[in-house]
Protein backbone atom coordinates (compact mmCIF):
# COMPACT_ATOMS: atom_id res chain seq x y z
CA UNK A 1 0.00 0.00 0.00
CA UNK A 2 2.34 3.02 1.22
CA UNK A 3 5.58 1.47 0.42
CA UNK A 4 8.15 3.79 -0.57
CA UNK A 5 10.82 2.34 -3.75
CA UNK A 6 13.47 1.73 -1.33
CA UNK A 7 11.08 -0.51 0.98
CA UNK A 8 9.43 -2.72 -2.06
CA UNK A 9 7.48 -5.22 -1.18
CA UNK A 10 8.76 -8.78 -1.05
CA UNK A 11 7.85 -11.57 -3.76
CA UNK A 12 5.16 -12.88 -0.73
CA UNK A 13 3.57 -9.79 -0.24
CA UNK A 14 4.06 -9.80 3.24
CA UNK A 15 5.04 -6.38 4.61
CA UNK A 16 5.43 -6.80 8.85
CA UNK A 17 4.98 -8.99 11.84
CA UNK A 18 1.20 -8.77 12.67
CA UNK A 19 1.28 -10.84 15.95
CA UNK A 20 2.70 -13.08 18.43
CA UNK A 21 0.49 -15.77 19.45
CA UNK A 22 1.02 -16.73 23.09
CA UNK A 23 -0.60 -20.28 24.59
CA UNK A 24 -2.16 -19.87 28.18
CA UNK A 25 -3.98 -21.84 30.38
CA UNK A 26 -6.14 -18.22 32.01
CA UNK A 27 -6.25 -15.45 29.71
CA UNK A 28 -7.28 -13.53 32.42
CA UNK A 29 -4.22 -14.20 34.19
CA UNK A 30 -1.91 -13.45 31.46
CA UNK A 31 -3.99 -10.23 30.57
CA UNK A 32 -2.87 -9.15 33.79
CA UNK A 33 0.20 -10.56 33.56
CA UNK A 34 1.00 -7.92 30.68
CA UNK A 35 -1.18 -4.88 31.87
CA UNK A 36 0.83 -4.60 34.95
CA UNK A 37 4.13 -5.84 33.63
CA UNK A 38 4.31 -3.94 30.43
CA UNK A 39 1.43 -1.35 30.59
CA UNK A 40 0.07 -3.17 27.20
CA UNK A 41 -4.08 -2.99 27.04
CA UNK A 42 -6.23 -4.93 25.41
CA UNK A 43 -7.11 -3.96 22.17
CA UNK A 44 -10.26 -6.79 21.27
CA UNK A 45 -11.31 -9.58 22.95
CA UNK A 46 -13.18 -12.69 21.20
CA UNK A 47 -14.29 -16.24 21.16
CA UNK A 48 -13.10 -17.87 17.93
CA UNK A 49 -15.03 -21.41 18.69
CA UNK A 50 -13.97 -22.83 14.43
CA UNK A 51 -9.92 -21.90 16.42
CA UNK A 52 -10.86 -23.41 19.44
CA UNK A 53 -9.56 -20.15 21.23
CA UNK A 54 -10.95 -17.54 23.67
CA UNK A 55 -8.19 -14.69 22.61
CA UNK A 56 -7.17 -10.92 23.46
CA UNK A 57 -5.38 -8.69 20.98
CA UNK A 58 -2.80 -6.38 22.66
CA UNK A 59 -1.73 -3.51 20.66
CA UNK A 60 2.18 -3.13 21.25
CA UNK A 61 2.29 -0.44 18.14
CA UNK A 62 0.74 1.40 15.22
CA UNK A 63 2.44 0.85 11.61
CA UNK A 64 2.52 3.04 8.45
CA UNK A 65 0.63 0.91 6.73
CA UNK A 66 -2.71 1.07 9.14
CA UNK A 67 -1.98 -2.40 10.80
CA UNK A 68 -0.42 -3.24 14.41
CA UNK A 69 1.35 -5.22 16.07
CA UNK A 70 0.31 -6.99 18.70
CA UNK A 71 0.55 -9.83 21.27
CA UNK A 72 -2.70 -12.52 20.38
CA UNK A 73 -3.24 -14.55 23.92
CA UNK A 74 -4.72 -17.41 23.39
CA UNK A 75 -6.78 -19.89 25.94
CA UNK A 76 -8.33 -22.74 24.66
CA UNK A 77 -12.20 -23.65 24.52
CA UNK A 78 -12.00 -27.46 23.96
CA UNK A 79 -9.30 -29.93 24.75
CA UNK A 80 -9.16 -31.25 20.74
CA UNK A 81 -8.08 -28.13 19.95
CA UNK A 82 -4.51 -26.84 18.73
CA UNK A 83 -3.68 -24.33 21.47
CA UNK A 84 -5.03 -27.29 23.72
CA UNK A 85 -2.87 -29.94 22.70
CA UNK A 86 0.34 -27.48 22.23
CA UNK A 87 -0.45 -26.85 26.09
CA UNK A 88 0.03 -30.39 26.57
CA UNK A 89 2.98 -30.94 24.77
CA UNK A 90 5.15 -28.43 25.50
CA UNK A 91 3.47 -26.14 28.44
CA UNK A 92 2.22 -22.29 27.91
CA UNK A 93 4.41 -19.89 25.79
CA UNK A 94 5.02 -18.71 22.26
CA UNK A 95 2.88 -20.51 19.73
CA UNK A 96 2.90 -19.28 16.32
CA UNK A 97 4.18 -15.71 14.39
CA UNK A 98 1.37 -14.00 12.13
CA UNK A 99 2.68 -11.76 9.17
CA UNK A 100 0.41 -9.60 7.68
CA UNK A 101 -0.30 -9.05 4.00
CA UNK A 102 -3.09 -7.17 1.86
CA UNK A 103 -4.04 -10.10 -0.35
CA UNK A 104 -3.74 -13.34 2.39
CA UNK A 105 -4.88 -15.79 -0.42
CA UNK A 106 -1.96 -14.46 -3.18
CA UNK A 107 0.65 -14.76 -0.14
CA UNK A 108 -0.64 -18.20 0.70
CA UNK A 109 -0.48 -19.12 -3.39
CA UNK A 110 3.16 -17.74 -3.86
CA UNK A 111 4.57 -19.68 -0.43
CA UNK A 112 2.46 -22.55 -1.45
CA UNK A 113 4.55 -22.43 -4.84
CA UNK A 114 7.82 -22.79 -3.22
CA UNK A 115 7.13 -25.90 -1.59
CA UNK A 116 5.53 -25.15 2.20
CA UNK A 117 2.61 -27.04 3.27
CA UNK A 118 -0.44 -24.23 3.45
CA UNK A 119 -2.84 -25.89 5.97
CA UNK A 120 -6.30 -24.18 4.72
CA UNK A 121 -7.05 -24.44 1.34
CA UNK A 122 -9.39 -21.09 1.65
CA UNK A 123 -8.82 -18.63 4.31
CA UNK A 124 -10.80 -18.73 7.47
CA UNK A 125 -12.03 -16.47 10.01
CA UNK A 126 -9.32 -14.67 12.17
CA UNK A 127 -9.75 -12.44 14.52
CA UNK A 128 -12.06 -9.36 13.98
CA UNK A 129 -12.91 -10.43 10.79
CA UNK A 130 -9.63 -10.88 9.59
CA UNK A 131 -8.49 -13.75 7.08
CA UNK A 132 -6.03 -15.47 7.63
CA UNK A 133 -3.90 -19.64 6.76
CA UNK A 134 -1.58 -20.86 8.48
CA UNK A 135 1.41 -22.60 7.18
CA UNK A 136 3.08 -25.85 8.94
CA UNK A 137 5.56 -25.36 11.12
CA UNK A 138 7.62 -28.58 10.17
CA UNK A 139 8.07 -26.82 6.87
CA UNK A 140 9.08 -22.97 8.71
CA UNK A 141 11.94 -24.36 10.81
CA UNK A 142 9.39 -25.35 13.87
CA UNK A 143 7.89 -22.14 13.78
CA UNK A 144 4.34 -22.17 13.43
CA UNK A 145 3.59 -19.20 10.68
CA UNK A 146 0.24 -17.48 10.04
CA UNK A 147 -0.55 -15.20 7.00
CA UNK A 148 -3.42 -12.54 8.06
CA UNK A 149 -5.18 -9.93 6.12
CA UNK A 150 -7.45 -7.18 8.24
CA UNK A 151 -10.81 -6.78 8.16
CA UNK A 152 -11.91 -3.19 5.88
N1 LIG B 1 4.68 -24.63 16.82
C1 LIG B 1 5.68 -25.44 16.39
N2 LIG B 1 5.50 -26.77 16.16
C2 LIG B 1 4.27 -27.27 16.39
C3 LIG B 1 3.19 -26.47 16.84
C4 LIG B 1 3.43 -25.10 17.05
N3 LIG B 1 2.47 -24.28 17.49
N4 LIG B 1 2.10 -27.26 16.98
C5 LIG B 1 2.47 -28.50 16.64
N5 LIG B 1 3.78 -28.51 16.29
C6 LIG B 1 4.57 -29.68 15.89
C7 LIG B 1 4.57 -30.71 17.00
O1 LIG B 1 5.62 -30.46 17.90
C8 LIG B 1 4.76 -32.00 16.24
O2 LIG B 1 6.12 -32.21 15.97
P1 LIG B 1 6.78 -33.70 16.03
O3 LIG B 1 6.08 -34.47 14.94
O4 LIG B 1 8.23 -33.45 15.75
O5 LIG B 1 6.48 -34.23 17.39
C9 LIG B 1 4.05 -31.76 14.92
O6 LIG B 1 3.96 -30.32 14.78
C10 LIG B 1 2.63 -32.32 14.93
O7 LIG B 1 2.01 -31.86 16.11
P2 LIG B 1 0.64 -32.42 16.74
O8 LIG B 1 0.59 -32.03 18.17
O9 LIG B 1 0.45 -33.86 16.37
O10 LIG B 1 -0.42 -31.53 16.08
P3 LIG B 1 -1.21 -31.67 14.73
O11 LIG B 1 -0.38 -32.23 13.63
O12 LIG B 1 -2.52 -32.29 15.04
O13 LIG B 1 -1.42 -30.12 14.47
C11 LIG B 1 -0.90 -28.10 13.37
C12 LIG B 1 -0.36 -29.23 14.26
C13 LIG B 1 0.17 -27.03 13.26
C14 LIG B 1 -1.23 -28.67 11.99
C15 LIG B 1 -2.20 -27.54 14.06
O14 LIG B 1 -1.84 -27.06 15.35
C16 LIG B 1 -2.85 -26.42 13.26
O15 LIG B 1 -3.56 -26.66 12.30
N6 LIG B 1 -2.66 -25.14 13.67
C17 LIG B 1 -3.25 -24.01 12.99
C18 LIG B 1 -4.51 -23.50 13.69
C19 LIG B 1 -4.20 -22.89 15.04
O16 LIG B 1 -3.13 -23.06 15.61
N7 LIG B 1 -5.23 -22.11 15.59
C20 LIG B 1 -5.10 -21.44 16.86
C21 LIG B 1 -4.67 -19.98 16.68
C22 LIG B 1 -5.76 -19.15 16.05
C23 LIG B 1 -5.35 -17.72 15.72
O17 LIG B 1 -4.15 -17.39 15.64
O18 LIG B 1 -6.27 -16.88 15.50
CO1 LIG C 1 -2.86 -15.67 15.42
Amino acid sequence: MSNTPDRAVPFSGLTRLDHVGIACRDLDASIEFYRSTYGFEVEHEEVNEEQGVREAMLRINGTDDGGATCLQLLEPTRPDSPVAKFLDRNGEGVHHIAFGTSDVAASAEGIGERGVRVLDERPRRGTAGSRIVFLHPKDCGGVLTELVQGAG
